[in-house]
């Protein structure tokens, strides 16, 4: 299948972003199962989504997370990073496992625990500046687990004015994703519980301020998708974490359930260039997963596959035909539009699309055996 030019520009546009911490040992509260592959330190980390690039040719990107992945001299560390061929994406801070924060961080009622954990934000700007990260993703472990332990709207007051300083100290050109999720660890409710509560966040904040839509982070049944579309409609779409889910918040790989579903948002982000001009690239994609029971590399490798072809596909769409269908209120020929698309087997476009950028046609067949055997 040739590939227009067009489609070509548009998936030469695309990467996806790697995340640091899906190299470590990870597991549920049940147990933590080691298959050997884990990265021991941050530079095994960097080594491995090196392999993912090499691999994928399209995850140029890391995403760091603080303090996890702190070392001495940050300086260094970006010049490991560089040396092979990545670069920082997005700086994670942390403000979910120190004891202090048990009841809560950027919201807690204690003005002091407030306060360090904005100091750890402002400490992760100022890494986000010296690592030229464009993008810093916050997320929040605050909430409560049961009525009455807290009053919701002081929390709220307490994450904007928590949060000012932190937009404001941001560098001109970065911006600030803000990551809701409906519960856990939390299970009552979530501070910043859902995509209204991040986008009023983000209206407080400034412009610099966007959300960031995290797969799994949805009830049961959430139209994503519609979600997509009225965030980047309103100018407020700032990225995404990708991954998939059954239940919750399952961390599975990325297209690995619903591929469907993966297209359907990724339809929409196509729409938003093709026809309101949000280029594919102005927002960032990050993979958010956990590997609790396959190796982790051709994990990361897969969801990215994945991820590419559901956005191929969605390139496949005919927008002519689909308007049509929709103006003549035949819901059928809306269907067939869809389905031709969603229906074309990407992968030899694909593949003509890697060779001609000389990276590997198949990535995970490429790392299973020019790859993995070298570091067994
Ligand atoms: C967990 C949280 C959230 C966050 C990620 C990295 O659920 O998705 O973005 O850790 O901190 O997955
Ligand atoms: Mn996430
Ligand atoms: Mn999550």
């Amino acid at each position: 299948m040739a590939v227009s030019p067009e489609i070509s520009d548009m998936l030469a546009r695309f990467t996806v972003a790697i995340p640091s911490w899906g190299f470590s040992p990870m597991g549920t509260r049940f147990a933590t199962f080691l298959l050997g592959d884990e990265a021991r330190d941050i530079y095994g980390r960097i080594d491995r989504a090196s392999e993912v690039h090499q691999a994928t040719g399209i995850t140029p990107g890391l995403a760091l997370h603080f303090p996890w992945d702190r070392t001495d001299d940050l300086g260094a560390l970006g010049r490991y990073i560089h040396a092979r061929g990545l670069r920082v994406e997005a700086v994670n801070p942390n403000t979910f496992q120190d004891p202090t924060y048990r009841l809560g961080s950027v919201a807690h009622h204690d003005p002091a625990v407030r306060r360090q954990a904005v100091e750890h934000l402002l400490w992760c700007v100022e890494a986000q500046k010296q690592l030229d990260a464009p993008y810093l993703s916050l997320w929040f472990a605050d909430g409560t687990n049961y009525p009455g332990q807290a009053d919701f709207r002081r929390r709220h007051e307490a994450v904007l004015d928590s949060l000012r300083p932190v937009a404001a100290a941001l560098a001109p050109g970065h911006t600030m994703l803000v990551e809701y999720k409906p519960f856990e660890p939390a299970f009552y409710h979530t501070d910043l519980a859902d995509w209204g509560t991040a986008l009023l966040v983000c209206q407080q904040l400034g412009a610099q301020a966007k959300v960031i839509v995290d797969l799994g982070h949805h009830l049961q049944g959430h139209n994503v998708e519609f979600t997509v579309a009225l965030l980047q409609h309103a100018g407020r779409l700032g990225g995404f974490h990708l991954n998939n889910r059954k239940y919750a918040d399952d961390d599975l790989m990325t297209g690995s359930l619903d591929p469907y579903g993966l297209f359907l948002i990724f339809r929409e982000l196509v729409k938003g260039e093709r026809l309101y001009g949000r280029r594919i690239e102005s927002v960032s994609y990050c993979l958010d997963q956990s590997a609790n029971v396959e190796a982790k590399v051709p994990a990361m490798i897969l969801s990215v596959m994945n991820t590419q072809e559901a956005f191929a596909k969605a390139l496949l769409v005919d927008e002519d035909a689909l308007a049509a269908a929709e103006a003549e209120g035949d819901v059928i020929a809306a269907q067939e539009v869809l389905r031709a698309a969603f229906l074309t087997d990407v992968r030899p476009m694909l593949a003509e699309f890697r060779r001609g950028r000389g990276t590997p046609e198949d990535p995970l067949r490429y790392h299973r055996e020019r790859m993995a055997p070298a570091r067994a």
